[in-house]
């Protein structure tokens, strides 16, 4: 079994479906955990949405997936009428949901899906989650304000801290746009920045194999694929 991590894919279905292919991942054996952050600024969200919940579906032991900061925003929209949303993607992204599910019920249902992930996802080896972990807080008891987290915060704190928190699993996030996947010991931001860095033909969606500490990165301008190690320090 290998294990793989993908987050921020903020609607690239393209993206997502070629990294899969290019990879080989067998998801009835290989393991799959989405790190939140599905939708907005990209062509396809609702389809993003659509996949993963089936494969969660199909493979509930090796997929897994938890909430981002956007299905957060969206969330906040859908109950409370919270607009915060419409301007981080929002308006586009309930286009793309009325475009791929006509039915209304049916596309109830996968918002309401994606709104109702977990804040984090742990096996074995590694904790999952958004953006960073509160090390104040037990890590059942962590506030929703994690997904908000900014990397500053979170890689100030010291690396004994957080292993304490988790009972010595390292943290697999996304979250804060980078071009290059670093791994501390304690955690490893692997955002690079799909339909978000703030240069454009930077912009990339990553599959992290976990078990080999290499990640395949297909860069968006150019609809390149290439691989690389993970970066220590
Ligand atoms: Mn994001």
């Amino acid at each position: 079994m290998r294990k793989f991590f993908m987050t921020d894919i903020h609607g690239d279905l393209e993206g997502l479906k070629l990294l899969l292919k290019k990879a080989e991942v067998q998801l009835g054996r290989d393991q799959l955990v989405f790190g939140g952050d599905m939708i907005n600024r990209g062509a396809d969200s609702a389809g993003v949405v659509k996949l993963i919940k089936h494969l969660m579906e199909q493979y509930p032991d090796n997929v897994h997936a938890v909430i981002g900061n956007h299905e957060e925003m969206m969330a906040d929209y859908l109950v409370q009428g919270d607009k915060l949303w419409l301007s981080h993607g929002g308006r586009e992204t309930l286009k793309s949901f009325a475009a791929r599910f006509p039915d209304e019920g049916v596309r109830q249902e996968h918002m309401m899906w994606a709104c109702s992930l977990p804040l984090y996802y742990e096996d074995g080896e590694y904790v999952y989650t958004h953006a960073g972990l509160n090390p104040g807080q037990p890590l059942e008891q962590q506030d929703r304000d994690i997904l908000w987290m900014n990397e500053h915060d979170f890689y100030h704190q010291p690396r004994a801290e957080l292993l304490a928190l988790t009972g010595g699993k390292p943290v697999i996030h996304g979250h804060t746009p980078v071009e290059r996947i670093y791994w501390d010991g304690a955690r490893m931001n692997c955002d690079l920045g799909s339909n978000t860095y703030s240069v454009p033909d930077e912009r990339a969606l990553g599959l992290i194999n976990l078990t080999e500490m290499t990640y395949l990165v297909y860069k968006q301008a150019g609809k390149k694929l290439e691989e690389r190690r993970v970066g220590r320090y």
